[in-house]
């Protein structure tokens, strides 16, 4: 058997789970799920994972620098990151009352003008602690500026946030008056 890079697995299934099921005759629920039996062999069909199995998904998940993906009941989800048309349903929870997004410096005179957009994914990502954040914003910019999110407020005002995983918030939109420079 040949062994299994689990990072390259790991964009693969990303890939798959975010942003184009259909390429893998995949069909998410609502929530984002689907049948880990199906997306195995799906994988399957290319060499490159011909031997795929339950474990590697594991060991995939643990060998991870972030919570990603959640396996229950014979299925499997992305927990946060998609792009897929149809919007995946997420229950409204109430955040900590500070969160924060990293974003490369050129973007930022925008958002604090015209508040936080989901761009190319279905929802706003926002993360609890300023460490997660800077590593978000380093994917763009080697200097991030740390955005700092009201929460608290923005909640009360009406704003639903829903959770990603134990770092990662979601939101439809952050106007810009909960936003400031950290
Ligand atoms: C920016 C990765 C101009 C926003 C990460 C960001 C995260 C605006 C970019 C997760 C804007 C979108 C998501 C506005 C937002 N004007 N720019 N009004 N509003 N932006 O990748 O948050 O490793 O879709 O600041 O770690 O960077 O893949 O979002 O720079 O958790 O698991 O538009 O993806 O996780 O970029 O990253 P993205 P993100 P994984």
């Amino acid at each position: 058997r040949r062994d299994i890079d689990v990072f390259k697995l790991s964009k693969e299934i990303s890939y798959a789970l975010r942003h184009a099921p259909w390429e893998y005759e995949l069909e998410l629920d609502e929530e984002g799920w689907v049948s880990l039996e199906q997306l195995l062999q799906t994988l399957r069909l290319d060499q490159r994972w011909e031997s795929v199995n339950e474990q590697d998904i594991h060991n995939m998940m643990e060998a991870a620098d972030k919570q990603r993906f959640e396996v229950a009941e014979g299925k499997i989800r992305a927990l946060y990151g998609h792009s897929v048309p149809r919007k995946i349903v997420k229950q409204a929870e109430t955040p900590p009352p500070v969160v924060y997004h990293g974003t490369a410096r050129r973007f930022a005179a925008q958002i604090l003008k015209e508040g936080l957009r989901p761009m190319g994914r279905q929802y706003v990502h926002l993360s609890a602690d300023k460490e997660t954040a800077m590593l978000v914003g380093k994917r763009r910019d080697a200097a991030p500026v740390l955005l700092k999110v009201d929460a608290e407020t923005a909640r009360n005002e009406g704003i639903m946030f829903y959770p990603g995983n134990h770092t990662i918030w979601l939101a439809d939109f952050i106007p810009p008056k909960y936003i400031s420079i950290e």
